[in-house]
């Protein structure tokens, strides 16, 4: 994964970049993230990102010389570049996306609004996508490019610890999550459910994916929609349907 990262605030993603699994991860060069300061790509003596709206309103609009310029220096070729804007208009992000990102081979270029927005020229002309993490309003497109980095920096073989494969996990599977229990085997008078201390491997894989549906249908049942039952599967949901009779 070799991603670089357009930025008035280069100091965000260093302290998140130096830590954790993507600190390992680019210390193995399993990815090689590099963050610039957009204002390097500015040509006045005040480093000007910004400038007033055409159209007048509130707020100021990012300008789209530096983000053209930078562009141009740091990958010049179309072709082995994708060029991210992060927005709340862009498309929503999910796993499915983020599996589609990890095995991207072009250089992924991030590009970080801030301000009431970035002009949509910079849309236009640069960006093969506009992505967006949720439905609500931020300062700035940096936490969410640390948002979809992290997400696809954890699916690049050997970044999760062999242990963990990125396959093995929920959302890879499309439905939500299965509860996790550690130590103590009772804390406030709660147990750890008995089947999860029984070794029974195949018991506990069974259990595992029941509680796994269980939330879905409970949380999540929109998931269900496009997600497709098997025969076990099928078993276990109406063992659920039972269970909440
Ligand atoms: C956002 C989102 C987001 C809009 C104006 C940055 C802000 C400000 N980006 N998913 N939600 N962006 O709120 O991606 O410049």
């Amino acid at each position: 994964m070799k991603c670089d990262v357009l930025t008035i605030f280069p100091e965000i993603f260093n302290a998140y970049l130096s830590e954790g699994m993507l600190k390992r991860a680019s210390q193995k060069g399993l990815i090689d993230i590099h963050v610039h300061n957009l204002r390097d790509y500015t040509k006045d003596k005040h480093r000007t990102v910004d400038d007033y709206p055409y159209g007048g309103g509130s707020g100021m609009v990012m300008k789209p010389d530096p983000f053209f310029a930078a562009i141009e220096a740091l990958n010049p070729e179309p072709l082995n570049r994708r060029v991210i804007t992060l927005s709340p208009a862009g498309k929503q992000f999910n796993q499915e996306m983020a599996l589609e990102l990890s095995t991207e081979p072009r250089q992924l270029i991030f590009l970080c609004g801030r301000y009431e927005a970035v002009d949509e020229r910079v849309r236009i002309a640069l960006a093969d996508d506009e992505l967006s993490i949720g439905d609500y309003v931020l300062t700035g497109g940096e936490l969410p490019s640390l948002v979809i980095i992290d997400a696809v920096a954890r699916l690049i073989p050997g970044v999760l610890g062999d242990e963990h494969s990125a396959e093995i996990e929920s959302f890879s599977w499309g439905i939500l999550d299965y509860p996790h229990y550690t130590r103590p085997p009772e804390f406030e008078g709660l147990k750890v459910p008995e089947v999860l201390l029984s070794g029974n491997h195949k018991d506990i894989e069974r259990w595992r994916r029941k509680e796994a549906l269980r939330r879905t249908v409970l949380r999540r049942p929109d998931l269900l929609e496009k997600f497709s039952l098997t025969e076990e599967d099928k078993k276990l949901m109406n063992e659920i349907k039972e269970d909440s009779q």
